[in-house]
């Protein structure tokens, strides 16, 4: 066995105690929500893990094998996770130590050392990008979604639009980096904000880039010949989602429809009182949480008992219409899309059947 490895080897397990201790310091000042995710005894957890891990690390570093380190991180990983323990606090956990060692280890020890976990941190990551690009789903974009995503995750709003404009420079259409880039982003954020991987914080920068990214695609708007149809699209009043929405009224101008946009949660009076003035041909109405769909139907009630505007078409959609075939009839409307693509066909098909 080397000398020099198995130096180093012993002196990270003299160490281990007071780098596992400090190592988990240091996570809760980056991750002030551990106590509240891992119960009273969550100090004494971390700590336990932090000093296995770094127990595990004096063996490779022994043994000179970053793979056997690799290996061994994967598996706790991998047991961790399936315990509860979320993998983004696993792998802050891993870098915080991987800081700490950086300070506290004499620069021979360093040398031999390092590389050892770096590599290891490498493949975590590598393989935490790999399973982000599985769960995207289905599409032919899954390397842009995954770009996208990484650029959101480090607040980049700059390398995230970069990512649509070259899309853009490929010759994917508006309709598409809508349908196979932005939008399965989206739906991905919202599963990483559910399963705690991220905050609210970050998903409301994630909106709020996807959103900037959508106003900078206008100028390469290419809409089809004038339909003289005017379509209004808004969501229930209640409902503070506008993404999708701003979607499908962005198809329908590009189909050649005159469109207008009032974004989220438009109070009822008003809206009827707008459409009253404006007489569209159709009312794309969103509703993006189950929570309101009492108040769609109200809604839709509404303007069929007011005779001005009782045969306008209603077109309906967002996520609770995935769940629950067929419960757009139960709340009235005329129709109802899953997609932004789908809602063209079906509204042109309402309007001029
Ligand atoms: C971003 C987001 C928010 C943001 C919205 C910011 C913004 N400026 O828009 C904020 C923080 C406000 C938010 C709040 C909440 N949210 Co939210 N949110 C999301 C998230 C992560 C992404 C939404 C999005 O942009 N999607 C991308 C777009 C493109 O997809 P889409 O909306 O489905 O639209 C597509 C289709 O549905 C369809 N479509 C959409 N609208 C229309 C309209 C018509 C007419 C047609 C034909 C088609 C159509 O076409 C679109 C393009 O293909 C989703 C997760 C998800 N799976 O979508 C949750 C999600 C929508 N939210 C959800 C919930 C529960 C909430 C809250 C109640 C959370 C809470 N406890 O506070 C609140 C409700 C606030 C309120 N009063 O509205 C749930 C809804 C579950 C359900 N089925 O009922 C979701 C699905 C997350 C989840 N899985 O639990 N949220």
């Amino acid at each position: 066995m080397d000398k020099t490895a198995r130096l180093a080897s012993n002196i990270i397990d003299s160490v281990a105690k007071a780098v596992a201790n400090w190592t988990v310091d240091e996570h809760k000042v980056i991750n002030p929500y551990l106590p509240a995710r891992y119960g009273t005894r969550w100090r004494e957890d971390w700590t336990g893990h932090t000093l296995g891990v770094l127990h595990m690390l004096a063996q490779s570093v022994a043994v000179r094998s970053a793979e056997l380190f690799s290996h061994s991180m994967r598996w706790t990983h991998e047991s961790f996770k399936a315990r509860g323990v979320d993998e983004i606090d696993l792998l802050q956990n891993a870098e915080t130590m991987r800081e700490i060692l950086s300070k506290e280890l004499p620069p021979p020890v360093h040398q031999t050392t390092l590389p050892i976990v770096d590599a290891a941190l490498d493949d975590i990551r590598a393989k935490r990008s790999g399973e982000l690009a599985a769960e995207a789903g289905e599409t032919s974009e899954k390397e842009a979604i995954l770009t996208y995503l990484t650029a959101i995750l480090e607040s980049d709003g700059a390398a995230a639009e970069a990512t649509i404009m070259s899309a853009l420079d490929r010759g994917v259409s508006v309709p598409e980096i809508y349908e196979s880039i932005l939008a399965p982003a989206q739906t991905r954020l919202g599963q990483m904000w559910h399963r705690g991987e991220i905050n609210v914080a970050d998903e409301h920068f994630g909106s709020a880039t996807t959103q900037a990214v959508m106003s900078r695609l206008r100028p390469h708007f290419k809409p089809a010949p004038a339909k003289n149809r005017l379509m209004v699209g808004t969501s229930t009043p209640g409902d503070l989602h506008e993404i999708g929405l701003r979607m499908v009224v962005d198809l329908f101008e590009l189909d050649g429809w005159n469109v207008v946009y009032l974004g989220a949660n438009t109070p009822i009076a008003d809206l009827i009182e707008f459409l009253e003035r404006r007489r569209p041909d159709l009312l794309a109405l969103s509703v993006s949480t189950a929570l309101m769909l009492r108040d769609a139907g109200e809604l839709i009630e509404c303007i069929r008992e007011n005779a001005q505007i009782s045969t306008t078409k209603v077109l309906i959609g967002g996520p609770p219409f995935r769940c629950v075939d067929g419960l757009w009839r139960e709340i009235g409307a005329d129709g109802c899309a899953l997609s932004a693509t789908q809602a063209i066909a079906l509204g042109n098909q309402l309007v001029n059947p």
